[in-house]
């Protein structure tokens, strides 16, 4: 028996498919079908891959590795994520260049993934610090300029007077920097954003053509946050009118009071009239220390005030209603203001009850009165429930979706109402004041701004002595000579904020097809060909990140025509994670159940790794490690190699004991694969391997059927014994074993037996068993040998696999 040595195994041909550009792609071979698996690229930090990384990664590795198996054409590429946070602080606290840290990291990541076994294309691999990457960002950042998708714009920031800078939601506590615990306040500010709102409706129908996880299209659906109803607008007492904006109009008749925005502009055009004005300007200035999320957080106490001598007119019923300020209400969503129904609205409810305020109940429950309280809760669930409006005049007794319609309308012919969408997504602020980043590419001019022109992208991020803000402000503000900016007459200032961590991420899926392209950011015939990926493998905690940023700048690229698909993602699976054995997530809190992949690649070999992780459980969900499933996985490749290595096993002919076994195999594991199920596709290959055992011997067809599909999950064993098998070549490229349905049809059936017409028994019979055995068998049966002895047998009846009826006297 060979020794299985898998050390030496995994580094020959680690060697060999190196040497050989066994995965390398030939993108412009149309002749087979393409098939493009894409794994989210990971950040190149400082400590190497972990656990979780070979997870997704080895699963589409095997998706891979079948289509290229079933004829396809694969695109397989692997990259970085190369800008962010981390090389930064590693540049500000050692004073190396970023650049240096993050290229050691990236040899290391490589390195790592290589002894893995991956079938990447290495020669397609791209870093988004990388100059011939980031010009194109920086160009597609241009178009979205010129376009006006890019903008720079006022927006609401979290200022830090002390700091000098803008504070992220995260780095306020409490109304105070996290770092120095300084004051900070909203302000608008100019900042660059992308105009994300412009998309919702393309972001929302393109999520019904994609094959996603249910729960990361309702995360998106949630986040852009779509909203149907209505404008309406309000008398002022005295003069003036201001508007509302409603999801729920059938409720009007509930008003008795209404709520505005403190920091918007129509709580600043009544200071003029309020006889409080101290105690309004007092909260005004309380509210503005506050971020969005805190202010409409639903179990915050509902603060506020009254504006006194300031009340408004119900269009409806020309009743007079109480004007208040109140920081849940957001200036910056539908119109900064609110009519506040307290019966009928969770918020409100609980501000009425703060203020002493009455309430109207207008809705009535189908079983008698339904709770304010539940009422809010069930917001949505409560249409199409056949309540009813109460206290509402004409429209008392209609259903709500029919008051819905009929007061609108009513509204509308009095030009008091204009039905609107609002969206909850924002512009995606982007802009950071970082230096570890891609340049903006322009110049702030005495005109303006000036894009640059194309000649001049990439602009290159210059070096600095300093990567720390001065200040708090952008590092860029150190580098004076490269923040001039003098040419055809051109003079200004560079923009010295850089872009966010995501802007390199929103597109590369797109490079990929077409990396070292310098005419254009990819060739449009090679996108026609690839787009979409295929299959993309990566975490859930990107969902409404970088998955929401790409489907943008892919729709953007769409709809100019420089893309060809409307989604970018066609299939995309989340990896669950990887705990530690103690079952809670691998990290600093607990040290000794983090799983270095190195230690194990070393001490089983990256083919058990890779096994062992695709038969923890199914691949979406999180699951403990096991060192005693690590053993066990090697304990199966020792068996297969064991066994398949030894060449008086592997038979020419074949006696049939494993044709069904095999058939069942092949069609279970090529399903499975398909499907991401590995587990129970491993499980099915441990099936096969026992039968082996115990025939003693494998048909060489078989036996090479096994290793192809197995070589998926762990390619170097599956090289090396195929080898042994006797062939000089990869088996990256071999045909995909095929099964035969006849071979999988069940070969014994079930019949009945019946005693004088009444079923007593069931046997198992060979399907299309001779009449005069099945007899035999159903009369030897012993609760039928029972029930006949001694009596006379007049008939037999035999339907052929179906059943037995002995009539006896
Ligand atoms: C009256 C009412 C009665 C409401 C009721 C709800 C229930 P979505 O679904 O998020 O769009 N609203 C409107 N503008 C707001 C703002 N700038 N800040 C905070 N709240 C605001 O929610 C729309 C509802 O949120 C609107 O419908 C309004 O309250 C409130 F029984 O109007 B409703």
């Amino acid at each position: 028996m060979k020794n299985y040595d898998y050390s030496a195994i995994e580094k020959k041909w680690q060697k060999y498919w190196e040497e050989h550009e066994t995965f390398k792609t030939d993108v412009w071979d149309f002749s087979k079908p393409k098939f493009y698996a894409l794994d989210m690229f990971p950040y190149p930090s400082g400590v190497g891959l972990h656990a979780g990384h070979p997870e997704g990664y080895t699963a589409s590795d095997i998706v891979s590795r079948m289509k290229r198996m079933q004829g396809y054409n694969v695109l397989h590429p692997m990259g970085y994520d190369s800008f962010g946070l981390p090389a930064e602080q590693y540049a500000v606290t050692t004073g190396n260049h970023p650049n240096g840290f993050t290229q050691e990291n990236i040899k290391t990541f490589s390195k790592q993934l290589k002894e893995l076994g991956f079938d990447y294309d290495w020669s397609k691999m791209i870093a988004t610090s990388d100059p011939e990457y980031y010009k194109w960002t920086q160009w597609i950042f241009k178009q979205l300029y010129l376009d006006g998708y890019a903008k720079y714009i006022d927006m609401p920031v979290n200022w830090c007077e002390e700091l000098g800078t803008v504070l992220s939601n995260d780095e306020v506590i409490d109304g105070k920097s996290e770092r120095g615990g300084y004051p900070v306040v909203r302000k608008n500010m100019k900042q660059w954003v992308i105009d994300q709102p412009a998309f919702a409706e393309k972001l929302l129908e393109g999520l019904d053509e994609i094959d996603w996880p249910e729960s990361t299209k309702s995360m998106q659906r949630n986040w852009i946050g779509k909203s149907t109803g209505v404008e309406v607008e309000f008398d002022i007492v005295g003069g003036g009118e201001f508007s509302i904006f409603t999801t729920c109009i059938e409720t009007i008749y509930g008003i008795t009071f209404m709520v505005l925005a403190p920091d918007g502009a129509i709580t600043e055009s009544l200071l003029d009239r309020v006889q409080n004005r101290e105690e309004v300007q007092a909260y005004i200035d309380e509210t503005k220390k506050k971020n969005d999320m805190d202010r409409t957080e639903l179990n915050k106490t509902k603060s506020g005030c009254e504006l006194k001598g300031v009340t408004c007119i119900n269009p409806v019923n020309g009743k007079e209603v109480r004007m208040f300020i109140g920081d849940f209400v957001l200036a910056s969503y539908g119109t900064g203001a609110v009519m506040a129904v307290p019966s009928h609205d969770q918020r409100d409810f609980e501000y009425a009850v703060a203020h002493n305020i009455d309430m109207i109940q207008v809705i009535d429950g189908k079983d008698g009165h339904i709770d304010v309280t539940d009422a809010a809760m069930e917001k949505t669930e409560y249409l199409g429930k056949g309540y009813k409006l109460i206290n509402s005049e004409e429209f008392t007794g209609m259903t709500v979706e029919e008051a819905k319609e009929a007061i609108t309308v009513k509204l509308e012919k009095m030009g008091r109402a204009k039905r609107t969408v609002n969206y909850h997504f924002r512009e995606w602020i982007f802009a950071r004041q970082r230096y570890w980043g891609e340049p903006v590419p322009v110049v702030h001019t005495e005109n303006g701004i000036h894009v640059l022109d194309d000649e001049e992208l990439p602009l290159i991020l210059p070096e600095l002595d300093d990567y720390k803000g001065k200040n708090g402000k952008a590092p860029l503000e150190n580098a004076t000579e490269w923040k001039q900016y003098d040419r055809n007459g051109i003079k200004g200032v560079r923009e010295t904020s850089t872009m966010p961590g995501s802007a390199g991420s929103s597109w590369y899926f797109l490079r990929y097809i077409d990396p070292h392209n310098d005419k254009e950011f990819a060739n449009q015939e090679l996108l026609k060909h690839w787009m979409p990926v295929d299959l993309y493998i990566g975490g859930p905690e990107h969902a409404v990140g970088h998955l929401m940023y790409s489907r943008i700048w892919n729709r953007y690229l769409y709809d100019k025509g420089l893309a060809p698909t409307k989604e970018p993602f066609k299939k995309l699976v989340h990896q669950g994670m990887i705990l530690g054995e103690n079952g809670v997530k691998m990290g600093k809190r607990f040290p000794k159940y983090v799983v270095n992949p190195s230690d194990i690649i070393r001490d089983f070999g990256a083919d058990t790794l890779r096994l062992y992780e695709m038969f923890m459980g199914p691949l979406e969900v999180s699951k403990p490690w096991s060192q005693s499933g690590v053993e066990g996985a090697k304990r199966f490749l020792n068996r297969v190699w064991n066994f398949f290595t030894e060449e008086s096993n592997i038979t020419e002919d074949n006696n049939g004991a494993l044709t069904k076994v095999y058939h069942q195999t092949v069609k279970k594991v090529t399903d499975d694969y398909e499907q991401l199920a590995f587990n129970t596709a491993i499980a099915q290959m441990m099936i096969f391997v026992n039968a082996v055992y115990k025939n003693g011997s494998c048909p060489r067809e078989y036996a090479e059927g096994l290793i192809k599909m197995l070589s998926c999950i762990s390619p170097h064993i599956g090289e090396e014994i195929w080898s042994i098998l006797g062939h000089d070549d990869t088996i990256a490229y071999e045909s995909w074993p095929t099964y035969d349905e006849a071979e999988l049809v069940e070969d014994t059936v079930e019949i009945a037996v019946q005693v004088n017409g009444k079923v007593k028994a069931k046997l198992n019979i060979a399907k299309d068993e001779a009449k005069d055995k099945v007899l035999a068998d159903a009369k030897a049966e012993e609760s039928i040998a029972k029930l006949i002895d001694g009596k006379t047998v007049v008939k037999e009846i035999y339907v052929p696999n179906k059943l037995v009826n002995i009539v006896v006297k």
